[in-house]
């Protein structure tokens, strides 16, 4: 057998082994085969295997579908290795494939679709199921739409999927517990100030105003918030955390994936939404899918949602809009292609900001892994090559960024102790990669790393003395919650790298997409990273979680209630 279809087909039960109907994929989920699969092989918990040192059955990404990754007709692929460099065995594999997200789309085949009409029905079409997507859908089934929610991808989760940070959020119970005064003035103040007042401020005061809500709907939904952090360029302790130490994306989308399906949102997998259908008053009337197995077809719905993410891994409209980043690493999913913005462009939609792009300062180097801004928040210092410190670790991602491209070698090492490897356990995520350099000793990490061990001990011994006073007299870092003194000590180099588009589709404050008059265009809405105007020139750590919830359900039910209108 030259592929796992044939392999399959000599040793079980023909092709019905994976195939209700032979020759048939029933759905472009692939739910039936994935079925198939678990009832011979056993789920993922049943198929951990603690002699792995990188298990893939036992990722962030949860438990996705086994066809993400083995392949029937084709050759298989580990999935993982779009973003990771892992040397994991899989049967029938072609290792260098790629998959091409951004390739150029049918246009005859999409055109076809749209004279054959639709072949279905649907109150809402929910395109991208990120965080966003997922609020909206299960806002807009709560409202009582019927709600198809597409995802090109074989699994759901988007960029939000690697979310590390958390959502930020004001007047919770949480800010309570921690003693955090807080109000809904500073976080607009601060997102501004962060936005470099770009932002479009009506936009950002519902973002204030209904983040406490969406963090009690998250809870409802099954998600932990408890632990709470500063990011940068937030005054207090706001970024709500899941209290286990875990990252943040992958805990909330686990938690949607469950609710989305408890509510009865369709969710189709494999199924690429390539163009928004508005008739001749200029209003949304469906949408074309290209289906991994169903082909091009029409669906026809009286609302769409974009919440498709930014255009942080398409390097074509990276190297347009910002030539500067042409090249640059990326933090993204391979899915962030900016779908959402250029089918919205296509039918005369209004874009925001569209040429602003985020470098996050910390992204591993040598790696598409993004070092949380929770390392920094909890306590980890910044220094260069040479072992000194150079500019707040709380400072904001475009100042940090570009402070950190002044530096030798333009790369920045994130310096921390035993203390703070205790409680971010994400870090331990870190070590398992094999991203952290370890010392006993001070001089010893200075060895590792190539940095001056005199200047690291005292570039240390200044910070842990600002720690102890709280007055950081070298770069006023405001929030300094640990020292650097108990051993082992870590360290994880880093680079500034691609993160959140901040620019796109333009809103209103009902999540509605605008035209180039800034009409709203009939049935379309929109919310997240494919959107513009929330966070201006650049966003605080720990906003686009909340933009894709507050904005997400707000889209969900706006979409709904067009939806159902009579
Ligand atoms: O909001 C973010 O992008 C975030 C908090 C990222 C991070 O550094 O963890």
């Amino acid at each position: 057998a030259n592929d796992l279809a044939s392999f399959h087909k000599d040793k079980g039960d023909g092709c019905k082994t994976c195939h209700q109907t032979p020759g048939k994929v029933a759905d472009d989920s692939e739910n039936y085969i994935n079925t198939q699969c678990k009832s011979c092989h056993g789920d993922y918990a049943a198929l951990k295997n603690p002699k792995l040192k990188i298990d893939p059955h036992d990722s962030h990404l949860g438990d996705i579908n086994c066809t993400s990754c083995h392949k029937g007709h084709e050759q298989s692929k580990v999935y993982c290795n779009e973003c990771h460099s892992f040397d994991l065995k899989i049967p029938f594999n072609d290792a260098k494939k790629k998959e091409a997200w951004d390739a150029k789309w049918d246009q005859q085949k999409i055109q076809q679709a749209i004279a054959k009409g639709p072949v279905e029905s649907t109150d809402v079409v929910i395109i991208g199921a990120g965080s966003a997507g997922y609020n909206a859908a299960i806002a807009a089934k709560q409202a009582g739409a019927k709600v198809i929610l597409v995802e090109k991808a074989p699994f759901s989760g988007g960029n939000s999927m690697l979310a590390a940070g958390g959502m930020n959020a004001v007047g919770t119970p949480q800010q309570k517990a921690h003693h955090v005064e807080d109000k809904v003035e500073w976080f607009v103040e601060d997102t501004m100030k962060g936005g470099r007042y770009a932002n479009d401020p009506k936009l950002v005061e519902i973002l204030a105003e209904q983040s406490a809500a969406g963090v009690k709907w998250l809870e409802s939904l099954g998600v932990n918030m408890d632990d709470l952090k500063r990011s940068g360029g937030a005054r207090v302790d706001r970024t709500h955390r899941p209290a286990d130490g875990r990252s943040a994306g992958p805990t909330i989308i686990q938690a949607l994936r469950k609710a989305a399906d408890k509510y009865g949102v369709e969710t189709r997998l494999n199924s690429r939404a390539e163009k928004l259908v508005v008739n001749d008053d200029h209003q949304i009337v469906g949408v074309v899918v290209h289906g991994k197995h169903s082909g091009y077809y029409m669906l026809s719905a009286k609302s769409v949602v974009l919440t498709t993410g930014g255009y942080g891994y398409n390097k074509e409209m990276i190297a347009y809009y910002r030539p500067t980043f042409k090249g640059m690493t990326s933090s993204n999913n391979i899915t962030a292609t900016g779908d959402g913005i250029n089918m919205a462009k296509e039918i005369g939609a209004s874009m925001t900001d569209i040429d602003w792009i985020q470098a996050h300062p910390t992204i591993g180097v040598d790696s598409r892994i993004l070092i949380s801004e929770t390392v920094r928040g909890v306590g980890a210092i910044m220094v260069n090559a040479k072992g000194q410190r150079f500019i707040s670790e709380l400072a904001t991602r475009d100042r940090a960024s570009d402070a950190i491209l002044k530096q030798p070698g333009k790369f920045a090492w994130l310096v921390f102790d035993n203390q703070l490897y205790k409680k971010a356990k994400m870090v331990r995520g870190y070590d398992h990669l094999g991203m952290l350099k370890t010392a006993d000793t001070i001089d010893g990490l200075a060895k590792l790393t190539g940095m001056d061990s005199k200047l690291l001990a005292s570039t240390i011994g200044d910070y842990n003395q600002y720690q102890k006073t709280g007055d950081d007299k070298a770069f006023h870092r405001q929030d300094m919650p640990l020292n650097v003194t108990q051993p082992p000590y870590y360290a994880v180099k880093v680079a500034p790298g691609i993160h959140h588009t901040m620019g796109g589709v333009a809103i209103d404050t009902k999540a509605e997409v605008l035209d180039l008059q800034s009409w709203p265009i009939k049935g379309l809405y929109a919310a997240g990273e494919v959107t513009g105007g929330v966070h201006g020139y650049n966003r605080l750590g720990g906003n686009a979680i909340a933009d894709t919830v507050v904005f997400g359900k707000i889209a969900g039910e706006n979409a709904a209630a067009n939806a159902l209108k009579k």
